[in-house]
């Protein structure tokens, strides 16, 4: 049984190519600055949108064409993860992610939701055992059930909290059986509605101990992802506590986490907390939290998160610049593509397409990325900019060795002070340029 259509495995063309199933830029076996684009990019496939959804929005119904819609139950979960390995093989993706929900349907009790997906995560391991594709992540759906309506890990009914705790055990120990390589927190309902009715405070605690609980317990099964956050502002929740990477960087802070955790940057998460991507990616980055990254964009026209699958160049070049200066690249994390086709492309192709535009968008951003770093044209923009704190007053500043009064006694002497133009058009120029040339 083929769901999309008997294709044969997407290869590298070059630019040149006028072939829709074939990558123009994505060439895995390039060597890009003493790695293979393979490596660098390490993509997977994001299970909830290119299997478990259909197309629904809030005002219709699924429009989604699938080889699968025949089934349903445990029938339909066996056949979207045949599905799922016949797209890995087909665009040539190592790696996919899932929610616990996404996988398997929920029984009438949590024992039997259990059994349920204890059924397709074996399924799912021969899978990866015949084809050797990875498990970039899982994670654990705590929004989607009427239960969660409070929030999981921060409601306000400790039945719930603990039911939130039997389920990441469960993910975790699914984890484990599957290797996957980074285990995810997304928090769609950890947040709040009204403070009319809300103890932020007891709910940020509560939410640090369930996070401390899920490092003891993978610490016990010996389960050894990298932990990570992924941060988003809103939607579902009005306010959501890991707002951006800032925020959930100074929770992990404050409560003696931040040794277990990364961050899962997401491009439509980053603009709807009022940030470019390559902000937040930035910010992950010097505090040394750049984990992995979840592949989309947003609609800077809409206030909500439409899961596009990443054609911006200039985004995925400048996401791509801030990935290859991180310590180890993308490390253990991958480029997720966290990204639905639109509800208007409802053929199983254009799941296909859709990933190839994706793939060629960031392989094209890492080459150019790349050249500019090779070149060191921004590195020099910036080395000069700062060239101030290199010698003099600056270095003293920089080593520590300055104070108010020798501070003072500087700036009465030194007249008039003299600024440098920073050069935003030009260099915005010479960006372009890489963009069209390299
Ligand atoms: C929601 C979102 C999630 C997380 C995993 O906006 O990005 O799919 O990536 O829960
Ligand atoms: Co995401």
């Amino acid at each position: 049984m083929s769901y999309f259509g008997n294709l044969d495995k997407v290869k590298f063309e070059g630019k040149q190519s006028t072939n829709p199933l074939a990558f123009k830029f994505y060439n895995p076996d390039q060597v890009v600055l003493g790695k293979t684009m393979r490596e660098h990019l390490r993509f997977a496939v994001a299970y909830w949108h290119s299997f478990t959804a259909n197309g629904t929005d809030p005002f219709g119904a699924g429009t989604a064409i699938r080889g699968w819609d025949q089934y349903s139950g445990m029938d339909l979960a066996k056949a979207r993860v045949e599905a799922c390995f016949e797209l890995l093989n087909i665009l040539d993706v190592d790696y996919f992610a899932f929610h616990d929900r996404d996988i398997a349907p929920e029984g009438s009790t949590l024992q039997e939701t259990n059994q349920n997906l204890d059924v397709i995560v074996s399924l799912i391991k021969d899978n990866m055992k015949a084809t050797g594709k990875k498990l970039l992540w899982n994670t654990a759906n705590m929004f989607s059930n009427p239960r969660f309506v409070h929030g999981a890990a921060t409601t306000s009914n400790a039945d719930v909290f603990a039911y939130a705790a039997a389920q990441v055990k469960k993910a975790l120990e699914h984890g484990k059986e599957l290797g996957a390589e980074n285990y995810v927190f997304w928090g769609g309902r950890e947040g709040y509605e009204t403070l009319l009715n809300t103890d932020m405070g007891l709910e940020l605690d509560n939410l640090a101990r369930f996070l401390h609980m899920a490092v003891d317990y993978a610490k016990e099964i010996g389960f050894d992802a990298q932990f990570l956050i992924e941060p988003k502002p809103k939607e579902p929740s009005k306010h959501q506590y890991d707002f951006d990477v800032a925020t959930s960087l100074s929770f992990l802070q404050k409560y003696d986490l931040m040794k277990h955790f990364k961050m899962n940057v997401e491009a439509n998460h980053a603009t709807l907390a009022g940030h470019t991507f390559e902000h937040e990616l930035h910010v992950a980055r010097i505090n040394g939290a750049l984990g992995s990254i979840d592949a989309n964009q947003g609609d800077y026209l809409l206030g909500w998160d439409t899961d596009e699958f990443p054609t911006d160049l200039y985004s995925t070049t400048l996401a791509m610049y801030e990935i290859l200066q991180n310590e180890g690249g993308i490390g253990r994390g991958g480029v997720n593509f966290d990204a639905k086709v639109r509800r208007s492309s409802f053929d199983p192709i254009d799941v296909v397409y859709a990933h190839i535009a994706g793939m060629d968008s960031f392989a094209r951003g890492l080459q150019v990325a790349a050249k500019l770093l090779e070149d060191r044209v921004l590195t020099n923009v910036i080395d000069d900019r700062y060239a101030s704190f290199k010698s003099g007053i600056g270095a003293d500043i920089v080593a520590g060795k300055a104070n108010f009064h020798s501070l003072e006694a500087y700036a009465l002497q030194n007249n008039p002070i003299v600024n440098k133009s920073g050069r935003t058009e030009l260099i915005k120029n010479i960006l372009n340029q890489y963009i069209i040339n390299v």
